[in-house]
C-alpha cells in the first residue's frame, strides 16, 4: 500500500464504512418538511449561481467533484468538516451543562473499558507527550455521578486514528471509563497532533482549490452519558495550539479550551475538566 492510499483512499472510505453502520436514518418521510427544506437548499445554490455568474465549465468542474468525492468515500468527511458544525448547534441549542461540538467521522463505539482509571491502549513506543485527563461527570447541580460513562478517542502524535489509517493497533488511543459514586475519571494518554484533511483525496483538492489551509488543531474527542442524563459529544482543544483560532471545521468554542499544566508527578502535562450533564 502507498502513502496516498494511506490517508485518503484509507481514512476517507473507512470513514463511510463506519458511518454507514450507525447512520440515524429511516422512518416515514415528511414530505412538507423534506420539500421545505429542498425549496430553500436549492434556492440558496441558485443564488450562488447568479451572484458568481457561474459559467457552464464550473458546473461541469462541481459534477466532476461531486462525482469524485462519492468514488473516494469522502462525504463522511466533507460533510463532517464543512456542515456539521451549524447541525451541532442547532441540535444543542438548549443544553446548559456542559458543552458540545461535532462528532467528526473517526467515532468507533466499543472501546476497551475500565472503572475510574485507565491508561489507554497505545504501542510501546508511542510517540507524544505524556497526558493525565481527568474530572468529575455530574448533575447540572455538580452532585458527582455514579456509573457515567466517558468515552476518548484522539489521533495520534502524527495526526492518525486507529481503524481509519492503516497500521495501527485497533484500539489504539481509544478508550472508556465508567465512573464509580465520586464520578471521577482519569486517563493516562498522550497528546494528540493536529490533524491534516488528506490532501490527495477530493476533500483535500476542495479545500486546496479555495486556497485554504486543510488544518484541524489538536483535539481529544469525547462522549460522555449517564443514566437519566443527556449524552454529550464534544471536543477539548489546548490553548496556544496550531489552528485553534482557525480550525477548518469550525468546531472550536472558548469553554472547550484546555490549559493543561505541567504534571505533579511524572513527565508530560495533566489538566482537569468537569462534565455536568443536562436531565434526559
Ligand atoms: C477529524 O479528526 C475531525 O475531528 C473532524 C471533525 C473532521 C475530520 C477529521
Ligand atoms: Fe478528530
Amino acid at each position: 500500500m502507498t502513502t496516498t492510499e494511506a490517508t485518503a483512499a484509507g481514512s476517507g472510505r473507512s470513514a463511510t464504512e463506519a458511518f454507514t453502520q450507525k447512520a440515524r436514518t429511516g422512518g416515514p418521510v415528511d414530505h412538507a418538511r423534506v420539500g421545505a427544506i429542498a425549496t430553500d437548499a436549492l434556492a440558496a445554490l441558485h443564488e450562488v449561481v447568479r451572484t458568481h455568474r457561474v459559467t457552464y465549465e464550473e458546473y461541469d468542474a462541481l459534477k466532476a467533484w461531486l462525482i469524485r468525492v462519492g468514488e473516494d468515500g469522502e462525504w463522511p468527511l466533507f460533510l463532517d468538516v464543512f456542515l456539521e458544525h451549524e447541525v451541532e448547534k442547532v441540535a444543542n441549542a438548549d443544553r446548559s451543562g456542559a458543552v458540545g461540538t461535532i462528532e467528526g467521522p473517526y467515532y468507533k463505539p466499543g472501546a476497551p473499558e475500565s472503572t475510574s482509571e485507565a491508561t489507554l491502549p497505545m504501542r510501546d513506543d508511542e510517540p507524544g507527550t505524556p497526558f493525565l485527563f481527568q474530572g468529575t461527570v455530574t448533575d447540572l447541580d455538580g452532585a458527582p455521578l455514579d456509573g457515567a460513562l466517558v468515552e476518548l478517542w484522539h489521533a495520534d502524535d502524527a495526526g492518525y486514528y486507529s481503524q481509519f489509517a492503516p497500521g495501527i493497533p485497533e484500539w489504539n488511543l481509544r478508550g472508556q471509563i465508567r465512573t464509580t459514586a465520586d464520578g471521577r475519571f482519569a486517563f493516562r494518554t498522550i497528546q494528540p497532533a493536529p490533524y491534516q484533511i488528506p490532501t490527495d483525496g477530493s476533500t483535500g483538492a476542495f479545500v486546496d482549490a479555495a486556497g485554504w489551509h486543510p488544518w484541524r488543531p489538536a483535539h481529544l474527542h469525547l462522549k460522555v452519558s449517564a443514566p437519566g442524563k443527556q449524552l454529550v459529544t464534544t471536543q477539548l482543544y489546548f490553548d496556544g495550539g496550531d489552528y485553534v483560532a482557525d480550525d477548518v471545521a469550525q468546531a472550536v468554542k472558548p469553554e472547550l479550551v484546555l490549559h493543561p499544566t505541567p504534571a505533579a508527578s511524572g513527565p508530560g502535562n495533566e489538566v482537569t475538566y468537569d462534565f455536568p450533564l443536562d436531565p434526559a
